[in-house]
């Protein structure tokens, strides 16, 4: 079979033959690309339906939602609803969880998601994407409550993102590597076009909002200034910096050219956590990274060890190329942190 030749489906069902995928998640996973393929039609339309703009609501994050991240999570709770195995839905943009069954048995799906992250790039033209992750429930519930959905990122099965840049990219890992599908115009298919995703162990690349310098703690400063400081500091090599403002889209680059992306915790975001929130954002791009042979961690513990305490819950991330998550982690431990 050609890579041109593998759609979506063909590469599901033959991983459901191979009996690594449930049936269920191969409905699911479908359903996310369908929602997937409307997202990307909406947002290169947006100008044309006039919904690049904000709404009046702030969503439980108290950020002001956009139109379209409104539109993104109506498409995703609709289609991602059909699955007989969702029990319940987690997003960026509700309050509370979204329970579609009463009495939740062992065996049904959890499904976390950010319907547009990045949203804050929408009127400027420039990449968003969305991200998404699924869990299996170990026992039946008897009450639902918000806590159900606090399982740590190990037990993901599957966790994936769409990026909507010159070209829509469906990425995914249900656990046994990381494969790249882009979107064919005209035609509605996903067809494989970047298999077997790997990082390299080392890189060159950095990428860190930096103009919140002031905030960062010593290690994060130490790391950053070892990368500038180049051929004549301790790495003994010349870095290059990128920052998109959308994690999805640094998370490709990465995935595509190896690199460090870092959202720490620092003195102004720490009371809160972090920035990125730990169920549909760090824990699902924490596996993918994990796939494909990178590293994601706070600089203190693996992110997708750490148990939640709420659904949206922040916390610091970085990831990339395990030299480089390594390196600061060493420096937290140097300084008994
Ligand atoms: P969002 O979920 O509200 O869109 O925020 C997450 C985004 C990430 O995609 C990105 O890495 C970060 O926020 C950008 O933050 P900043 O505005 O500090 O550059
Ligand atoms: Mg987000």
């Amino acid at each position: 079979m050609t890579l041109e030749s593998t759609t979506l489906r063909k590469f599901l069902l033959q991983l459901q033959k191979q009996d690594a995928l449930d049936q269920d998640l191969v409905l699911l996973i479908e359903d996310i690309a369908t929602s997937c393929r409307i997202i990307s039609h909406q947002i290169r339309n947006g100008p044309f339906l006039d919904i690049l703009g904000a709404t009046e609501t702030s969503n439980i994050q108290g950020e002001t939602q956009k139109q379209l991240d409104v539109i993104a999570n109506d498409v995703f709770l609709s289609h991602c609803s059909n699955c007989a195995r969702v029990a319940g839905l987690v997003s960026e943009e509700l309050d509370d969880v979204v329970w579609l069954k009463d009495r939740p048995k062992a065996g049904d799906y959890l499904f976390y998601f950010d319907p547009l992250d990045g949203s804050s790039n929408l009127n400027v033209n420039l990449s968003v994407g969305s991200i998404f992750s699924v869990v299996e429930l170990e026992e039946d519930i008897e009450t639902l409550s918000n806590d159900v959905v606090l399982v740590k990122g190990t037990k993901q099965i599957f966790a994936g993102y769409s990026l909507y840049g010159p070209s829509t990219s469906l990425v995914f890992s249900t656990g046994q590597g990381v494969n790249g599908f882009t979107h064919k115009m005209g035609t509605g298919e996903f067809l494989l076009t970047f298999p077997n995703m790997q990082l390299p162990e080392t890189t060159d690349e950095f990428a860190i909002n930096a103009s919140r310098w002031r905030q960062w703690d010593p290690v994060i400063s130490r790391y950053v200034q070892e990368c500038i400081d180049g051929e004549d500091g301790p790495r003994q090599k010349t870095f290059n910096m990128r920052w998109t403002a959308s994690m999805v889209a640094e998370v490709h680059r990465i995935l595509t050219r190896g690199g460090i992306f870092l959202y720490p915790a620092d003195k102004e975001n720490a009371s809160r956590g972090g920035k990125l929130r730990l169920l549909y954002e760090a824990n699902p791009m924490s596996f993918i990274v994990e796939q494909a042979n990178g590293r994601a961690s706070t600089g203190r513990e693996r992110i997708l060890s750490v148990q939640p305490q709420s659904h949206h819950q922040r916390i610091g991330v970085i990831l990339g190329c395990s030299e480089e998550v390594e390196r600061i982690e060493s420096h937290y431990r140097e300084i008994g942190q």
